[in-house]
């Protein structure tokens, strides 16, 4: 296979006379190809297969101790002007960005073979889709985009009929932090990548092509591409609403993407549409429509079971690849919290040894196609998307923010995506457990200058009048001993249920500065060990604290001067000015 799309084929002959390949693979998506893959890097040590009675189609990859998350301090913006990459990127000119990864990328690839991966994000013959093409000498990479994107011929018909695609060029490079970087070129729709074969380092289509370069693509283009998860939510009388929430990385979006209804939400079912990013699109009629660009999950392992997610629990025992687990002695895979069986060997494929830390890492992860998932929504497949009822915001915060609140309007839904706060977790590189400023979960994820974006988000107010509501929640509060206040996972269905009555307009609310809270008793809590105090406290604000809140924020947004939109700042101003009466 190669193609009749000259472009292509010239930019993937510039790559191989530079990067001297022995051999080049176009990738077709065949199941056949997945396979031989497979056996491939189980010789070469790659890849070791898991026990196929309890997990078949399974296998373990066991990275490089150093390359095991994302790197944000080693992931660039390359804007012409620095300030459209704004203070949330690191910044380095085109130009110098291309000298250097010129000279990693000179003869990266000798002695291995080059892969041309021809990818689409996005159901296939959907018009908010778009197409990327992953040039990489791993083959790890090739079966993780297999698992997780429309990859091959599909994908390179449709980039021949369009003649448009996004450039990525990836290598291993020799793994080394020092010449590890992960270059993005907006304006060339282009994206380069070396010195690490990890997750959204090394699979292009996710954070590089799907957030960062689409979010910037996507402002040109009138549409937004952001840090989401998708779920149908259908209650007892049939009916389906479709939310889209944004929580930084490990704050649980893919267990609520597959959240499994209590017993005490009897016909209540939960739809799966994506668990990680979603591409917003206003249709015809003014409606907020979304599609998921990935077809598969590369989710967090650990706490992973029965009880806080079965759904995902169940849909890795077959047809998955693990990435940096544990193993039990009968080569099962092994995670913290994982409930049942005990760890052989950790994550380095040492003897499992408690002194050696946890034996899976805890950023370690499954890679699977969606339709595993039980709850999958056909729908996933719909070029033209489902309608979306909500926006919800959340982070990981012990204090500050109530279990769930409701922006006023759409301009203090902007402003409450704006101020997310949380606990940076161990999907990145870097001190884990400190609260930092994550707008709209995209921190690490926006390809430009955030007082832009939150200028784009806002634009949306004057295109339609039929936006969906913004909400913010918070499934982390704690007590002053540590101690969570809600129980999570399944019972979040409670809150997401009060959403739902607010959109259709079916209960009241209290009102305060920072937006509309429950009124006690409006979000169920029945069989659940909660007492009504801690409800109060679960559904209230802390006046003290909320000043100190808004304060940081206002701080935060000095931080991107001039270009702040004049609409943000008046939302925080009237908060603060509302908070100073009470
Ligand atoms: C992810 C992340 O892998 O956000 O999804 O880090
Ligand atoms: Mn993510």
């Amino acid at each position: 296979m190669t193609t009749r799309h000259a472009p292509l084929l010239k930019w993937v002959e510039e790559v191989a006379r530079h990067t001297r390949p022995d051999h080049i693979r176009w990738c077709t998506g065949s199941d056949a190809e997945y396979q031989q893959l497979i056996e491939e890097m189980i010789a070469s040590g790659t890849l070791s297969a898991l026990n196929p009675e309890t997990y078949p189609n399974c296998y373990l990859h066991l990275s490089d101790p150093s390359d095991v998350a994302r790197v944000e301090h080693l992931t660039f913006v390359c804007t012409e002007n620095e300030e459209d990459a704004g203070p949330n990127n690191n910044w380095m000119s085109p130009a110098e960005a291309h000298a250097k990864m010129h000279s990693l990328f000179a003869g990266a690839m000798q002695g291995r073979t080059m892969y041309v991966i021809p990818y689409c994000m996005g159901p296939i013959d959907s018009p908010y889709s778009r197409c990327g093409v992953e040039i990489t000498d791993s083959p790890y990479v090739v079966a993780n985009m297999k698992l997780m994107t429309r990859m091959g011929s599909v994908a390179l018909g449709r980039i021949e009929r369009e003649g448009k695609f996004v450039k990525g060029l990836h290598s291993t490079g020799d793994l080394d932090p020092e010449r590890r970087f992960i270059m993005h070129f907006p304006d060339e729709l282009s994206i380069m990548s070396i010195g690490s074969g990890y997750g959204g380092n090394a699979l292009l289509g996710k954070k590089c092509h799907a957030l960062r370069i689409a979010s910037y693509q996507a402002r040109t283009e009138g549409w937004l591409a952001e840090h989401m998860l998708i779920v149908g939510i259908e209650s007892p009388d049939g009916v389906t609403h479709y939310i889209a929430c944004a929580f930084p990385s490990a704050c649980g979006k893919t267990n609520l993407a597959m959240l499994i209804p209590p017993h005490s939400l009897p016909g209540w079912k939960v739809w799966t549409l994506g668990d990680d990013i979603a591409w917003l699109h206003l249709d015809d009629e003014g409606q907020l429509r979304a599609i998921n660009p990935e077809s598969g999950y590369f989710g967090v392992v650990p706490g992973t079971n029965v009880k806080t997610n079965k759904n995902a629990f169940d849909m890795i025992t077959h047809d998955a690849i693990f990435t940096n687990v544990g193993r039990t002695a009968d080569n099962e895979p092994w995670w913290e919290d994982k409930k049942v069986g005990e760890p052989a060997y950790d994550w380095q494929g040492r003897k499992y040894r408690p002194g050696n830390g946890p034996a899976a890492h805890p950023n370690s992860r499954f890679t699977v196609n969606a339709r595993n998932n039980p709850s999958y929504s056909e729908l996933a497949d719909a070029p033209e998307g489902v309608p979306i009822s909500a926006i919800v915001f959340g982070g990981r915060r012990a204090k500050v923010a109530p279990l769930v609140f409701e922006a006023k309007n759409w301009k203090h839904g902007v402003l409450v995506g704006a101020s997310v706060g949380s606990k940076t977790t161990a999907a990145a590189i870097g001190e884990v457990g400190v609260i930092r400023r994550d707008p709209m979960a995209m921190k690490p994820f926006c390809g430009y200058n955030f007082a832009d974006y939150w200028s784009h988000w806002l634009s949306f107010e004057e295109r339609t009048d039929k936006l969906p509501k913004i909400f913010h929640v918070n499934w982390f509060r704690q007590d002053d001993d540590g101690n969570f206040l809600w129980p999570g996972f399944g019972e979040n269905l409670r809150v997401l249920h009060w959403i739902i009555d607010r959109c259709e307009g079916r209960i009241d609310a209290t009102e305060t500065p920072i937006g509309y809270l429950p009124l006690p008793g409006d979000i169920d809590t029945s069989e659940l060990d909660i007492s009504p105090e801690t409800m109060q406290e679960l559904i209230s604000i802390d006046v003290e604290r909320w000043r100190t809140e808004n304060q940081h924020f206002a701080d935060y947004l000095d931080d991107f001067g001039d270009r702040v939109p004049d609409a943000l700042r008046a939302e925080q101003q009237r908060i603060a000015a509302e908070l100073a009466k009470l």
